[in-house]
């Protein structure tokens, strides 16, 4: 039987002939990509993943006898969204990636004007200088690197430090607004002691005739993993749950009530054992990494959700407005970071809370 001729035909072939006849002069037709450049709701080409600390941290160690942190600069495996190939990122705008240093090392000091944060995963007596003062780690603790200061990490520990790094860069890539230098030394100069900026700013107090030393990112630059443990404790104690979150608070800046850095938030939440949380979404996918308990995340709709049963120093991803579920076995305790402090800039944030 011959095929019948295409009605349409003619007139699709005399379009491709006008497309390829623009396409030199770097022109191309908008309608036929507006409907995936302004989509009816966010399609993130990024995936959700998780990764099982078990599975990794062999992987982790082992980089440790391959190279040093001084060669490395930054010894980092970068927890790449599968769904984003070669691009270094977790989602679309964030970085994530796990930082190893050995008893002894030194990994030098730099400064860029991407923000960093870290949260720490494993080991402690790794310390990070910023802008003359220590900071030194325990798991849970949460430490900033305000954008252009001079940063450098080492460790007096007597094993292996690990740290969740939780940075800005694909953000800052899409902006073309990266600088970074180095200081030319491993270390720079200690001025003030330790907990300096705590003592300062992190009472609910905050001295005179002073302006906030970073701008628009917190003057906190470490925050101990005891007292925000503590907070949420008290808080699930007095009932204080919230059915979609369990208890969760954001790590603030002080001077301002807002995220801890301009271009990401972060948050701690505890989910007391055997919450079933209800379902939400939100227009800032985020990084999460397991602190304490067992549970499972369920991310996506109905039958193609994906189940992350996650263990603590696991990491997992949930991209931009895809539901997510968390329930726990255990007491659970979970850190995460996103983009919001860019989306409510830009008045762009919007959440969903589901009934169910
Ligand atoms: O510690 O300065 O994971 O500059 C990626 C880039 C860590 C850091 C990363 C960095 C750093």
């Amino acid at each position: 039987m011959a095929a019948r001729p295409d009605p349409h035909a003619p007139v699709a072939a005399e379009r491709e002939a006008y497309y390829a006849a623009i396409r030199p002069l770097h022109l191309s037709p908008l309608w036929e990509q507006l409907h995936t450049l302004v989509p009816p709701q966010p399609a993130t080409p990024c995936a959700p993943v998780h990764w099982r600390y078990d599975a990794l941290r062999p992987h982790l160690m082992r980089a440790g006898t391959l190279i040093t942190a001084a060669e490395a600069v930054r010894r980092v495996l970068v927890l790449e969204n599968p769904a984003l190939p070669g691009r270094a990122c977790a989602t679309q705008s964030l970085f994530a990636g796990l930082q190893m240093i050995l008893p002894g090392e030194v990994a030098p000091a730099h400064r860029h004007t991407q923000s960093a944060l870290r949260f720490i995963v494993e080991g402690r007596g790794a310390y990070t200088a910023v802008n003359g003062e220590r900071a030194t780690m325990a798991p849970g603790d949460f430490i900033i690197t305000p954008s252009w200061t001079w940063h450098d990490h080492g460790s007096d520990a007597d094993g292996p430090v690990v740290w969740l790094d939780g940075l800005d860069i694909p953000l800052v890539r899409f902006l073309d607004a990266g600088f970074a230098e180095n200081l030319g030394s491993d270390q720079q100069p200690i001025s003030r002691p330790e907990g300096h900026n705590l003592a300062r700013y992190g009472s609910n107090m905050a001295p005179l005739r002073e302006a906030s030393p970073h701008g628009a990112t917190s003057p906190i630059f470490s925050y101990p993993y005891a007292r925000s443990r503590d907070a949420l404790a008290r808080l699930a104690r007095d009932g204080a749950l919230d059915a979609w979150d369990g208890a969760k608070l954001q790590y603030i800046n002080p001077a301002s009530g807002g995220a801890a850095t301009p271009t990401m938030a972060a948050f701690l939440q505890l989910l007391p054992a055997g919450f079933d949380g209800r379902p939400y979404r939100q227009t800032d996918g985020a990084v999460f990494s397991v602190v304490e308990g067992r549970g499972v995340a369920s991310i996506g709709e109905g039958t193609s959700a994906q189940r992350f049963e996650f263990a603590p120093r696991d990491h997992f991803v949930v991209p931009s407005w895809q539901t997510l579920r968390l329930q726990a076995r255990d007491e659970c305790v979970l850190f995460s970071f996103s983009d919001r402090p860019v989306q409510l800039a830009t008045a762009l944030w919007r959440e969903q809370r589901l009934q169910a």
